[in-house]
């Protein structure tokens, strides 16, 4: 265990507990190596949160609380980093989590959804009953009939590029956190929030719980109306170019 007077605390922390989701079976070696481009990202935006990163969690926020039928899908990274956050935002929005792997496997899935129940996360579909999407060549083609594939907003944070492009042309909203912009899944969702997962997953339950406390639905619509993917985007990569030109200079 790291001490939390090492000056990197709070990032050799996450790393500890990826690699004991890992040794429990939830994470995957390649989510190992995931999480440190990742971390590359994090370093270049400075490892906290901007006013940008902020305002699309408000948004994403918006769009889970005013859709039909929310979906939350998780990977194992997800799974091991942010389960009591998944919990605690099932309590302000009524939404399947749908466990869905790039690196699939059984014992893997129901390790994860055992996982999650454990954290008190409820509605764990593990796509069983499943449908698979065209035009994806991973096993993230399969969705399950009562989840992903019903879902007019899917939320998945750490999304594979292919994926994202495909829910997006099937109409579907799509939210996701990803601390590469440059991603294809940052470039094809709907609403990116640049920010490390756990961070970002705080914010959104924050913003919940707000919203909870008293909102008109044409105040989330105007919300979401108003924000440019594309407009946030290119906040981000100013905010790394400003960040170099400052150490530059
Ligand atoms: O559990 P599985 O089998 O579904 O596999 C999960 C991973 C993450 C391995 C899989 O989805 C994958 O390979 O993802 P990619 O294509 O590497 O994309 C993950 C993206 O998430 C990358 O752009 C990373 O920069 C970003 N990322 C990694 N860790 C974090 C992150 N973004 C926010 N917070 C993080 N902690």
């Amino acid at each position: 265990m790291v001490s939390k007077e090492h000056p990197r605390y709070a990032s050799l922390a996450l790393r500890d507990k990826l690699v004991s989701g890992y040794d429990q079976g939830i994470a995957s070696a390649h989510g190992l190596i995931a999480h440190g481009r990742g971390e590359a990202f994090d370093y270049l935006l400075g490892e906290q949160t901007s006013e940008n990163a902020r305002n699309a969690a408000k948004v994403a926020c918006a769009h889970l609380l005013t859709a039909r039928f929310p979906v939350f899908s998780v990977n194992g990274n997800t799974a091991t980093l942010v389960p009591d956050e998944i919990a605690e935002l099932q309590t302000f929005i009524d939404m399947p989590i749908e466990i869905n792997l790039f690196h699939p496997s059984r014992q893997r899935m129901e390790k994860i959804a055992e996982h999650l129940r454990a954290h008190g996360v409820t509605n764990v579909l593990t796509g069983s009953d499943f449908v698979e999407l065209p035009n994806i060549a991973s096993d993230r083609a399969k969705v399950d009939k009562n989840g992903i594939f019903k879902a007019d907003v899917v939320f998945v944070p750490l999304e594979d590029g292919d994926r994202a492009q495909v829910l997006t042309t099937l109409g579907k909203i799509v939210l996701t956190v990803d601390l590469n912009p440059l991603s294809r899944t940052a470039v094809t969702s709907t609403v990116t929030i640049v920010d490390e997962v756990t961070r970002a997953l705080k914010n959104l339950v924050s913003f919940a719980k707000d919203f909870e406390s008293g909102y008109h639905r044409d105040e989330l619509n105007l919300l979401k109306a108003a924000f440019d993917n594309l407009e946030n985007l290119k906040t981000s990569y100013a905010i790394v170019l400003e960040r170099l030109r400052s150490l530059v200079r």
